[in-house]
């Protein structure tokens, strides 16, 4: 891709540092890729990870602020102020802002998951968060997970508060109860993008089969679905990037974007949180080149976001009880690694012919 001239290469002997590879931003707006990261409102108040928040990306997601187990304390209150922190601080940045998520079997608060209600009151009260939440954030939210990890690993629609324990009304109904919540969230706020958020069904099998015969349907019958979220969390060293390539060619050829929406490439540690295999953080960078360069072939896949984006917070660490970790492109110390080279590479490179 041919770089846009700049005078200031003329007076300096390092053309590349100053003409060439700037920062994933600069790159992704240039190849007019959404490069984002999820974002823990806590840490907004620490000066490397603003000062790094907001020159490396142009979108960001709340990593846990727009969940039900923080927006809604109880029945009767809807708490935005998380939520509305993180969006101010990308309006002040000119970041957009993606929403995660509307419905979760998982991290429901107690007061929604014991109380037994019946299919009719969590249908109501479903309809209710929707609207409430997505009319809070329309014009400030561009895009929704609206529904996040439904499927299981065979393709099945997963037991659930939502779907069959008691349910919406749709028990037994496959994805009917997914399809009313994506019409429920058109209505709340037509302007919104509507993503489906899936784990583990990024290349070719069961489950992205699954996903894939649900978009189609969907499709073709008008319910309103824009885009699939493929979150690549990480951890196995054997990635089948071409899967994941044929994959994002089938969805976006049903008129869908791709959002990587939760990217993150974990490593084993010893307990004191150094890596085990020194040599693997250039595997890992190799793999965060693939994907960058897979989205980038396919002019559907719209962005690239990762799930955090300095090792020093990483859901990674408790979540394998410290057995993983340097999973992001900066360390702890905000230092980029090569994984964020890769990136930076990668983002520099461009757009390929549009397939
Ligand atoms: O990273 C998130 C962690 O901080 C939270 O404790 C957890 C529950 O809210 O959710 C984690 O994020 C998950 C995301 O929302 C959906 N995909 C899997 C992510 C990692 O578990």
């Amino acid at each position: 891709m041919l770089k846009r001239f700049c005078w200031s290469c003329i007076l300096t002997l390092s053309f590349a540092s100053v003409c060439g590879a700037q920062t994933l931003r600069q790159e992704a707006d240039n190849a007019s890729l959404l490069v984002g990261t999820a974002v823990r409102p806590a840490q907004l108040s620490e000066t490397a990870y603003v000062s790094t928040l907001a020159r490396e990306f142009n979108m960001l997601e709340a990593e846990d602020a727009m969940k039900w187990w923080i927006l809604r304390p109880d029945a009767g209150t809807y708490d935005f102020r998380q939520g509305d922190e993180i969006v101010r601080f990308a309006q002040a940045h000119q970041m957009k802002v993606r929403g995660h998520c509307l419905v979760w079997a998982q991290y429901n608060p107690k007061w929604l998951t014991q109380a037994h209600f019946t299919d009719r009151q969590l249908a109501h009260l479903l309809h209710e968060h929707i609207t409430k939440v997505m009319k809070h954030y329309a014009g400030e939210v561009f895009a929704w997970d609206v529904v996040n990890e439904a499927l299981d690993e065979h393709g099945n629609v997963r037991d659930s508060l939502w779907y069959n324990r008691p349910g919406i009304g749709l028990q037994g109904e496959g994805t009917a109860y997914i399809e009313r919540v994506f019409r429920w969230a058109h209505r709340a706020d037509k302007h919104a993008l509507l993503f489906y958020n899936e784990a583990e069904g990024e290349g070719l099998g069961r489950k992205s089969d699954a996903v894939y015969a649900m978009v189609k349907d969907f499709k073709q019958r008008g319910v309103p679905i824009n885009g699939i979220g493929l979150q690549l969390h990480i951890s196995k060293p054997d990635v089948d990037i071409a899967a994941i390539a044929a994959n994002i060619a089938r969805l976006t050829a049903l008129g869908v974007q791709i959002h990587v929406t939760e990217l993150d490439v974990s490593l084993p540690v010893d307990s004191s949180g150094g890596l085990l295999h020194p040599d693997d953080v250039n595997r890992q960078a190799e793999i965060y080149r693939g994907i960058v360069q897979t989205c980038l072939q396919y002019p559907g896949c719209t962005a690239i976001q990762t799930w955090g984006f300095t090792d020093k917070y990483s859901w990674i660490g408790s979540f394998s009880r410290h057995t993983r970790g340097w999973a992001l492109p900066f360390d702890r110390n905000y230092d980029p690694k090569p994984a964020y080279r890769a990136v930076l590479d990668a983002l520099s490179a461009g757009r390929s012919v549009p397939r």
